[in-house]
């Protein structure tokens, strides 16, 4: 396979409502959105993980476009008609990290060979569900009332479990009054994305009260020791999201005991290739897993609906319906059914297609590598 063309899209697409973490709010979604054309003609699409500024991770938006166009872009070409999916990884590894930026190209090339195979990402990655249940992350609000009715409105809507993001300030109040107000049997859990300190273990062990499924990435991400200890004393089951950017992270935080559970984000660990290393250390382990997410549109959404269908991704995932975020997705929207589940799409590669005159409204630049 050889790329023939191949172009960086910058989009910024409204959020159905701001969303708020412990490292800052986003009203829009901007990403870049990656096409490469092989020489049969194919069209091979991904979104990037990445944000506008380097708050989740050490990456950011320009900074990929940049390390793409100088860096691994030029590993990527060298491949000539070489280029395979798995080829990819190996030619960008003398780059360190970049793992968002590696992702973008990784996932577009797989994209447009498993179009060639006529096969889809879940048949590749060995999805074994049909559909996946969905859950939904709720950001931190100005208000408790305001939460309770954005909570109320996810449950009406039939997400099958509740991710509620907290911070110093914003935790024990927030969840204990949606536990009393939504009952024992909802499925809750909290993220702090990094916002904690050992100091704060006394204050998070009061958590445990909650029956929460886990606490996800409560210390920084460089802090396995800190979070072995903190597992060691805590009732509710510690995650890792930022913390786990490879196979081996996964291997050295489960060794550690630093987990016991993972979220696994494709975006965040360079590819779908990695994140199916992952789970399988994971399930190697018994350690279950569950699909995170960054926002994605349906360009994004749907591999990530075929990665929580492998056999190890037993807990819900953050892969909710497009309504959660755009009022107007990339592709046709993912909808939940009845049963509170989203179907894993079926179609050749990423299994969707994408809208052109509405990418087409919400692009602010385009910007083609160079071929050849
Ligand atoms: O449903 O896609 C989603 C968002 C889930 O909370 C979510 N993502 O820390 O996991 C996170 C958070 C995030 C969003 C992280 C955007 C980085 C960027």
């Amino acid at each position: 396979m050889k790329i023939v063309a191949a172009e960086l899209r910058w989009v910024q697409i409204p959020l159905v409502a701001p969303f708020r973490t412990s490292f800052g709010t986003c009203d829009d979604r901007d990403t870049i959105v990656l096409r490469v054309v092989t020489d049969g003609g194919i069209e091979g699409w991904s979104e990037c993980g990445a944000e506008i500024d380097p708050l989740y991770s050490e990456e950011w938006l320009a900074g990929v476009e940049l390390v793409i166009r100088d860096h691994l872009w030029p590993r990527i070409s060298a491949l000539g008609d070489g280029l395979t999916a798995v080829a990819v990884k190996p030619a960008l590894e003398p780059v360190k990290r970049h793992f968002m930026a590696k992702h973008l190209l990784e996932t577009a090339i797989l994209d447009a060979e498993l179009k060639g195979a006529g096969m889809s990402f879940g048949s590749y990655l060995g999805s074994v569900k049909e559909r996946v249940p969905a859950g939904v992350s709720v950001g931190i609000m100005d208000t408790l009332p305001e939460l309770l009715e954005a909570v109320a409105g996810y449950v009406e809507a039939g997400y099958v479990r509740i991710k509620l993001k907290i911070e110093p300030g914003w935790d024990l109040e927030p969840v204990r009054l949606v536990r009393q107000e939504f009952g024992d049997d909802l499925l809750l859990q909290v993220d702090a994305n990094t916002a904690y300190t050992l100091l704060d273990v006394q204050h998070l062990t009061r958590l445990d009260e909650f029956g929460l499924l886990l606490i996800e990435q409560p210390l920084r991400e460089d802090d396995l020791r800190g979070h072995a200890e903190l597992a060691r004393v805590m009732r509710t089951p510690v995650c890792l999201d930022e913390s786990i950017t490879s196979a081996r992270d996964a291997a050295t935080a489960i060794a550690q005991r630093a987990c016991s559970v993972i979220n696994i984000k494709p975006a965040r660990v360079g590819g779908y290739l990695e994140a199916r290393r992952i789970h399988d250390v994971a399930a190697a382990n018994g350690i279950p897993v569950w699909c995170g997410g960054m926002l994605e549109t349906g360009i994004g959404r749907a591999p990530n609906l075929a990665l929580a269908a492998l056999p190890g991704f037993v807990l819900p995932g953050d892969t909710s319906a497009s309504s959660r975020y755009y009022s107007q997705d990339l592709t046709k929207p993912f909808e939940l059914d009845a049963d509170g589940c989203i179907a894993v799409p079926t179609g050749p590669g990423i299994g969707v297609d994408i809208l052109p005159d509405v990418l087409a409204a919400v692009t602010d630049r385009v910007d083609s590598l160079p071929i050849g």
